[in-house]
């Protein structure tokens, strides 16, 4: 007998030996995300049991001394005796044999998810234990399994049970990762997202690692129409309602949801069975090639496009929309770099023609919301046109002028970028006293007048004519928008330097919102930058103190109370003298200067947008809201 089962462990542990010679080539890596692979892996199983229509509800749990719990209310895995193997339960088969999960159940497992696919036999083989329950035909089902996945002993009926589900708990082998400490956000984000794909399925997280233990649950009964209104909620939405639609074949699901932002950022997601597929593929091309036609269509159906106006290209009908696109399949193929593109042919013409078909259907039946999207289409066609003009100008100009530098520019001599600044001045007098103050070997100036605030109510595309900001352009001289070099940029510092007025503000989020949208890379570089003129001199005696704020000016007075101090306010930059200007705001060696983030960049924008948005409705209640922030006031 012992020899019997001593044989019988070989063969189970050759069976899943090769995926502890080679973990990688299962789990794609030992590393943190191999790790979590493992808890996707049954995640994927019981949730295929959900799109099965037999399970409703996950729970995941990491346990406090390392583990992680799945359960299921699903049909539990099968524990009847395998016809291969009459000694063996069919659940023992499942978790020691490479693959075997798929193939039980036949047709009953219509839509089989995990990319992943490779089964809960390679969690097992992976772990330094794995325990198994299963609830099934009235009975309580256990079976053991020791490090590397061999079964202690035979499944065990362990008393009468009224529940179904399957219930998974492994621990990690440490000889194997590289760390085994599982990190919760990483798991929360992945549940969510499966929670949204999956509508009505029920995920509940619970991390028994902390104390109090954290808790969140995952329900969304609009499934990925919940999604893309969790995506669009920090944004504000072109309209209230999300477009969605479903086509289903006998053999797969599309599945689509979208709404569009008054932002400039492209979100489409798209996923094939529960899978990001993030190098897109054939559902995606579908999707954007009837989108594109779809909206044509309509324009010209009501009359926003004319005949011979040129189409509105896919890029413009794009701008701001937030979109998911999720297909089920039943043999999906995934290509790529990174395996993340569908290739699937036959995915390309069923969502092209849902697409096509019911976003159509959609249009006409909401017709003004099917204006505001044309609209806005129209708008950004327009900016796209309008920027391609200015970089024409700008590049025609500086080709005619041979690089010839505006007049009003007061460059540097050096002529290596790496030490060079250019300060973007606020009016000329200011202007002029930089222009002493500077280290003209390293320091450009470059005067911008109060007259730039003339574009007030204007787009971006009516920005990029103002002249101020094309001689911007050829100043910095990397050129803009999709041409836009940093290896032609002249200066790796830029710097604002306005007044600390309203006026002030506004040149300062007209230039951020330009360099966001039209030089992002100069932002995300690091290299723009807003000088800290000092906004308060205290005079104490012959001492003189400059004060960058109403903080610094509070604290100055109060550690020298009793004595006499005469304190001015620096209405603008013009008050200072050039020498105070220098001292304070652009010499190396005592200024300091505030690094632009991305963040405060698209906040600008952001600001920009609203104000000079043709929504009045949206502007007012952003200046309501924002009525006592004086940065406003003047819009
Ligand atoms: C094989 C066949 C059937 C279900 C399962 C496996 C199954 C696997 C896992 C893994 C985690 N939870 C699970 N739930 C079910 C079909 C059983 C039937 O036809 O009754």
């Amino acid at each position: 007998m012992a020899a019997t089962y001593k044989a019988k462990d070989i063969t189970v542990l050759k069976g899943l030996e090769p995926v502890r010679e080679r973990p990688g080539m299962y789990i794609g890596s030992t590393g943190i995300s191999g790790l979590h692979h493992l808890v996707y892996e049954v995640v994927d199983n019981a949730v295929d049991e959900a799109m099965a229509g037999e399970a409703t509800r996950i729970d995941v749990t990491l346990l406090a001394d390392g583990g992680c719990r799945v359960s299921d209310n699903g049909r539990g895995i099968p524990v009847d005796p395998h016809p291969d193997d009459p000694k063996k339960s069919a659940a023992e088969i499942v978790l020691t044999t490479l693959h075997a999960g798929g193939k039980f159940g036949g047709e009953g497992y219509k839509i089989s998810g995990g990319l992943h696919g490779v089964g809960v036999s390679v969690v097992n083989a992976l772990s330094s234990r794995l325990d198994l329950e299963i609830h099934r035909d009235g009975s309580k089902w256990t079976l053991s399994f020791k490090e590397g996945g061999s079964p202690i002993g035979r499944i065990k009926e362990a008393g009468p049970s009224k529940k179904r589900g399957t219930t998974v708990t492994f621990w990690p082998d440490a000889t194997i990762f590289e760390e085994i400490e599982f990190r919760a956000q990483t798991l929360i984000e992945r549940l969510r997202e499966m929670a949204f794909l999956n509508r009505g399925l029920e995920i509940c997280f619970l991390d028994e690692r902390t104390d109090p233990v954290h808790a969140e649950t995952f329900h969304f009964s609009g499934g990925i129409i919940d999604f893309v209104k969790h995506l669009n909620g920090p944004k504000d939405p072109l309209f209230k309602k999300v477009v969605a639609f479903v086509e289903t074949t006998d053999n797969s699901e599309v599945d689509v949801a979208m709404q569009w932002n008054t932002g400039y950022h492209e979100g489409i997601h798209s996923f094939a069975n529960n899978i990001a597929t993030t190098e897109g593929g054939m559902h995606e091309e579908g999707f954007k090639k009837a989108l594109t036609n779809a909206i044509n269509k309509y324009a010209k159906s009501k009359g926003q496009l004319k005949e011979n106006d040129d189409n509105i290209v896919g890029e413009d009908i794009r701008e701001g929309l937030t979109a998911i696109i999720s297909v089920k399949l039943r043999s999906p193929q995934f290509e790529g770099q990174t395996k993340t593109k569908l290739g699937n042919t036959e995915m390309r013409s069923l969502v092209e023609k849902a697409t096509n078909d019911k976003f159509g259907q959609w249009l006409e039946q909401n017709p003004s919301e099917g204006r505001a999207i044309v609209q806005k289409t129209l708008l950004a066609a327009r900016a796209r046109q309008a920027a391609r003009q200015a970089r024409d100008l700008t590049r025609r100009k500086s080709l005619l002028e041979s690089a010839a530098m505006p007049g009003k520019l007061a460059d540097c001599s050096s002529k290596n970028p790496e030490e060079c600044e250019l300060f973007i001045v606020e009016g000329d007098s200011a202007g002029g006293s930089a222009k002493r103050a500077r280290d003209p070997r390293t320091q450009a100036i470059l005067p911008i007048r109060g007259k730039i605030l003339n574009v007030e109510r204007a787009r971006l595309d009516k920005m990029l004519k103002n002249e101020e900001i094309q001689t911007l352009i050829q100043a910095i001289g990397g050129g803009v928008g999709d041409e836009f070099d940093s290896e032609k940029v002249r200066y790796h510092r830029v710097v604002i330097m306005v007044d600390a007025d309203v006026d002030g503000s506004h040149i300062r989020t007209l230039l951020l919102t330009f360099f966001y949208r039209q030089l992002p890379e100069l932002v995300l570089r690091g290299r723009v930058y807003l000088a800290q003129p000092p906004l308060y001199r205290a005079d104490l005696g012959k001492e003189r103190h400059y004060l960058k704020d109403d903080v610094a000016l509070r604290e100055f007075e109060t550690s020298h109370k009793g004595r006499n101090v005469e304190v001015n306010r620096f209405k603008g930059l013009g008050e200072m003298d050039w020498e105070e200007l220098g001292s304070t705001t652009m010499n190396l060696a005592s200024r300091t200067l505030l690094q632009v983030t991305a963040a405060d960049a698209a906040i600008a924008d952001e600001i920009f947008s609203t104000l000079m948005g043709d929504d009045v409705e949206v502007r007012k209640k952003f200046i309501q809201e924002n009525a006592k922030d004086v940065r406003f006031i003047d819009a």
